[in-house]
């Protein structure tokens, strides 16, 4: 029997099959919190840490089994919001997530290719994206939101101040019960408004050097918060820079316009260059599709063949470290067996 408070933590009826078929005994979690070797969970009733299996990593917003304060399965992620890290390799910012608002505020020069970088990779997982355009209460929002207009068309915008408590409503009802987060620079203003939706000040907030406007990373742990009148949202450190996943729908769905005329040329390898019949040249000889537009899709998509490429080496260099790892394993063996 499925407790009902847990629909309050973001559980559904998808989920009560999922943990049908898991097969799984115990009671369902949502991870709330994730320290080294600990996670704080969420049952129906109660927030208690639980140990883990280290061979089941665990994310933000995961939904799990529990049992004798202890993980005992996970259920299948819906999404996972993920970014690739030269250093640590994949990182995950959150999983099961449904809305994640894009944050870009007014005091800092609006930047439509990295407006666009964020949007794509929260549309890569799936997830609803929106861009918020915060502290609009410092002026210069509308030529923040006519440059997504222009660049990200079809993409919703809500324009935000904590100050004047504009927009805070409309960020409440695009979360509707379900789970959101919030990702955009380090000093965006994202800790800020998740203090705003729960009324309180929950997350710790930085203060924003006047002179350069650079925020220091305040928010330094990803927590899942519970909003008061339902949903779920958390809360993420800055990021800086973002690279483009190998992957993922992310760059379609930002350039869904051009993909669609590019499907319209007469070759299917059309290369957009000198072809004749060419849907793409003629789009932008004739003005509806501007070469600016076209030269960022070139750029995106070049960028995701090379992320496509470096995932495939390191996978390839993975493999061969099995490799490598099994045969001297054999070998070893066969040395014990020869003694
Ligand atoms: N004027 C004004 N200032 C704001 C608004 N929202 C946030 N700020 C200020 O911007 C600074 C940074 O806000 P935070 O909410 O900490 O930013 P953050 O995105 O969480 O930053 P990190 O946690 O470092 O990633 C703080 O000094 C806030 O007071 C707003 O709507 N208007
Ligand atoms: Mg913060
Ligand atoms: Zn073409």
């Amino acid at each position: 029997m499925i407790d009902p408070r847990l629909y309050e933590l973001g559980w559904d009826d998808e989920w009560t099959e999922a943990f049908e078929q898991s097969g799984a005994v115990g009671e369902p979690a949502r991870v709330i919190r994730h320290d080294a070797v600990k996670v704080l969970v969420a049952t129906a009733s109660d927030v208690g840490q639980m140990t883990f299996s280290r061979s089941t990593p665990l994310a933000v917003g995961d939904w799990v089994v529990v049992d004798n304060e202890t993980v005992a399965a996970l259920l299948p992620r819906r999404t996972v919001l993920e970014r690739d890290n030269a250093e640590f390799g994949t990182q995950v910012i959150g999983a099961n997530i449904d809305v994640v608002f894009v944050v870009f505020a007014v005091d800092r020069p609006p930047n439509h290719g990295k407006m666009m970088r964020f949007v794509a990779f929260a549309g890569d997982v799936g997830a609803v994206p929106i861009v918020v355009i915060s502290k609009a209460d410092l002026g210069g929002a509308d030529e923040y939101a006519s440059l997504v207009d222009e660049w990200l068309p079809g993409i919703e915008v809500i324009v935000t101040s904590v100050d004047t408590g504009a927009g805070v409503q409309a960020i409440f009802d695009r979360i509707s019960g379900r789970t959101a987060t919030f990702i955009g620079e380090s000093g965006a203003g994202k800790s800020s408004l998740v203090n705003a939706l729960m009324e309180e000040e929950v997350a710790w907030i930085g203060e924003v050097r006047e002179s350069d406007a650079k925020g220091r990373h305040t928010t330094t742990h990803r927590e899942l918060h519970r909003l008061p009148g339902g949903g779920m949202v958390i809360d993420n450190p800055g990021i800086r820079a973002l690279g483009l996943a190998a992957e993922g729908e992310g760059v379609e769905a930002i350039f869904d316009d051009v993909e669609r005329l590019a499907l319209e040329c007469r070759f299917r390898d059309c290369a957009h260059v000198t072809e004749p019949g060419c849907a793409v040249r003629a789009a932008i000889d004739s003005g509806d599709l501007s070469e600016a537009r076209w030269d960022a899709y070139v750029k995106f998509v070049a960028e995701q063949d090379a992320a496509g490429r470096r995932a495939e080496e390191r996978e390839r260099d993975a493999a061969a470290r099995r490799d490598a790892v099994s045969a001297q394993k054999a070998r070893e063996r066969s040395e014990r067996l020869g003694d």
